[in-house]
């Protein structure tokens, strides 16, 4: 078994958190929460579907942004409290985003977001319409007042995740440049930014496939978790069936100091569409990722994920499990181990 430590996230013995249990055979060091999904459908008047949605420990207890699929289909981002993680309240109103001299600057629609610590500042990013489909950012400090930053891409992009804390002195942004629909192919790149608002530098960092359950098209998951062996990073793949897309999740663990290189990356999926709760939705089979709690004490994992656009569920993990099993599992090619840039 190794040792690897959790570096970033502190203490939260608070984590949610259920055992294994001894009669589950999966293979992958990750199980799912029995009482999933945790948000079922119909959850607020007007909103008929929660699903890929993000989390972090907030006072003591923990926020979220939720995607919240209103009943006229268009998503938008939607806030809620919780004490333990898996009970929420949710606020009914969409969070109300404004520009920087505070007035009302709401995105056309909103969706997977993700919700990232850095320092003192939460940063939340989305999917958005910037005459396409794009990212969207804003920043917040209380959680009442939400100030939109500059678009950090030009369109198309999706699945924008914030590194938790500055390298080499800038901000990292991973994205995943796309197309203007239910995008055919999809390369997991990272950008840096020293002040948030002018990105650069673009590496790319690893591509879809070999593996079939990723053979599509990949994007980033949760917000990059930093230990000793560098960045872990979970992130969905979509496998191509007669039946249409398939999209499970796994991971893989960036270099330390230059996160464009793969150091590891697990040919197997985690966790794939098998409970009704993921087979049956909005959109059969999906499992797709959008955060992860930590706790550097215990070395446990919580991550929430959307369920066939409908439901957000929970799964467990443990660092030393997760990280041999990563290892044991890794295969890697010339794409992923060099820095990126040709
Ligand atoms: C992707 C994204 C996700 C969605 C998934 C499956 O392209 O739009 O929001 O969960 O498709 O429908």
């Amino acid at each position: 078994m190794s040792n690897v430590r959790i570096l970033s996230g502190g203490s939260l013995p608070n984590i949610p958190w259920q055992p294994r249990s001894k009669d589950d055979t999966h293979d992958s060091p990750v199980w799912r929460y029995s009482e999933n999904p945790v948000i079922p459908r119909n959850p607020l008047p007007g909103v008929a579907r929660i699903f890929n949605s993000a989390c972090a420990p907030w006072k003591n207890g923990f926020i979220a942004v939720f995607r919240g699929e209103q009943t006229n289909g268009v998503p938008h981002i939607y806030l809620g409290k919780s004490r333990d993680g898996i009970h929420w309240d949710i606020d009914p109103e969409k969070v109300p985003f404004t520009d920087e001299k505070g007035n009302p600057f709401m995105p056309h629609y909103a969706y997977d977001p993700r919700l990232v610590q850095v320092d003192d500042v939460y940063y939340i990013m989305w999917c958005q319409d910037f005459y396409g489909a794009s990212i969207g950012m804003a920043a917040t400090r209380d959680f009442k007042t939400f100030t939109r930053l500059e678009n950090p891409f030009i369109p198309f992009n999706r699945n924008a995740v914030l590194f938790p804390r500055k390298v080499h002195g800038n901000y990292l942004l991973l994205s995943r440049p796309s197309d203007s629909g239910h995008t055919p192919f999809g390369d997991i790149w990272l950008s840096r930014s020293p002040d948030m608002k002018f990105w650069g530098m673009h590496r790319h960092v690893m591509s879809a496939g070999p593996a079939w359950w990723e053979g599509v098209k990949i994007g980033s998951g949760a917000a990059p978790i930093e230990t000793s062996e560098g960045w872990l990073l979970f992130y969905h793949g979509a496998s191509s069936t007669c039946n249409g897309l398939v999209y499970s999740f796994g991971a893989a663990i960036l270099d330390a100091d230059e996160p464009s290189r793969v150091k590891y990356r697990c040919e197997n999926f985690l966790l794939t569409p098998e409970e009704w709760y993921e087979e049956r939705g909005f959109v059969p089979n999906v499992c797709f990722p959008c955060a992860a709690l930590t706790d550097k004490d215990t070395g446990r994992i919580a991550i929430y994920y959307g369920a066939a656009d409908t439901y957000l569920g929970l799964a467990f993990t443990e660092i030393d499990l997760l990280v041999d099993y990563i290892r044991t599992h890794s295969v890697v090619r010339d794409s992923d181990t060099e820095e990126g840039n040709r």
